[in-house]
């Protein structure tokens, strides 16, 4: 690889992306790739953390890398891998479980929020979830992070596991930032904009899909909740609006205040109708180009194939080092 930091990100093939996904995670993974060593992973093992349906997880799985390209990552370029093919991912994890207390887990946003979602299947796995994604990122002694608002907790526990466990053992790991998007990195709920769009939502107009074709996306943006003054500007008091104002800035790289000058006097009707337009300009061409690449399962496998392989190649370094630090004697390769 050459001499450049190492940027680390990946997203969880739970269900199709929605814009929430593109805006706050994937749209800044392209902008950024050529400047790193850019890693980027199908983040499998921690989908397992809620139930899935083994099939769908299966097409996910493929869906979710095919994205990645369509959006602009290149596997020649950047490492492009599934989580589950990389066996550093969880063997790390056990390591660090080692140096991780009970209560620091129980207390993550995340993990109460889906405890509470999915109450019938409270398992390890989704308390230990940050945990091995800390592993996903130490292993690779990335220096950046880019993720959506809702991660920023789980990234902090990660520098404090890199901390603590470079002063116990010495020297380790590189301690990571967090990259956010200026615009978009928290995309709320079309129907509840108090809450965060999520892909697993239950109700499908909440969230707009990247699989989602124009007529569907303007229908949706229709659909939004809103308020029932009529200015088009972002406020405290107007969700719904600074939502829909804040999006349409995001896909037309306006600025907000432009955006609000453009829509000055107009009515709601219309600016869901071009807030929608302004999403499937952006969508569309990138839907086309991932359903085009699905086509070719043999193409989709070697890119992970190969993405594994040199991912492979530089997590094991880490580990066996992390391996030395703690006393467990190293294992001979090859
Ligand atoms: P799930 O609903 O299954 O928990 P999710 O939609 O939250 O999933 P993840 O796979 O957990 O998606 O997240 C992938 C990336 O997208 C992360 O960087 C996350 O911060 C970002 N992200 C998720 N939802 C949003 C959102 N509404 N706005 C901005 N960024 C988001
Ligand atoms: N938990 C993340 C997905 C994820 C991730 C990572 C993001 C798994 N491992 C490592 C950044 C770095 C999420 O977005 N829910």
């Amino acid at each position: 690889m050459e001499d450049k930091k190492v940027l680390f990100s990946a997203i969880q093939p739970s269900g199709i992306l929605t814009i929430g996904n593109y805006l706050g995670a994937l749209r800044n993974f392209k902008k950024l790739q050529s400047d790193y060593n850019s890693i980027f992973s199908v983040a499998d093992l921690h989908t397992l953390t809620v139930k899935q349906d083994p099939a769908v997880l299966r097409k996910n799985t493929y869906e979710l890398t095919a994205l990645y390209i369509a959006c602009g990552i290149n596997p020649d370029e950047s490492i492009l891998f599934a989580q589950s093919h990389v066996p550093c991912h969880a063997e790390l994890t056990w390591i660090l479980n080692t140096v991780t207390y009970p209560g620091e887990l129980s207390r993550m946003t995340q993990f109460k929020d889906k405890s509470l979602k999915h109450e019938d299947n409270i398992n390890m796995g989704l308390m230990d979830y940050p945990v091995l994604m800390a592993s996903d990122i130490l292993l690779y002694q990335t220096e950046l992070v880019p993720i959506g608002a809702d991660q920023k907790q789980h990234l902090e526990l990660t520098r404090d596991l890199a901390i603590r466990f470079n002063n116990r053992f010495g020297e380790t790991f590189k301690v990571p930032e967090g990259y956010f998007a200026k615009n978009g990195a928290r995309v709320m709920s079309l129907c509840e904009p108090e809450r965060k769009m999520s892909k697993s939502d239950a109700n499908e107009n909440a969230f707009i899909s990247m699989n989602d074709d124009p007529a569907t996306i303007v229908r949706k943006f229709k659909r939004a909740v809103t308020d029932s003054d009529n200015r088009i500007v972002c406020d405290e008091n107007k969700k719904g609006i600074t939502n829909l104002l804040t999006i349409y800035s995001a896909f037309t790289d306006k600025t907000i205040e432009e955006a609000e000058k453009e829509f000055e006097g107009k009515g709601y009707g219309e600016f869901k109708v071009r807030v929608g337009e302004a999403v499937a300009d952006v969508i569309e061409p990138i839907r086309q180009e991932k359903n085009k690449l699905l086509q070719s399962k043999d193409y989709l496998d070697s890119v992970l194939k190969s993405g594994a392989e040199r991912a492979q190649y530089v997590a094991y370094k880490t580990l066996n080092k992390v391996y030395k630090k703690v006393g467990l004697v190293p294992r001979i390769r090859g």
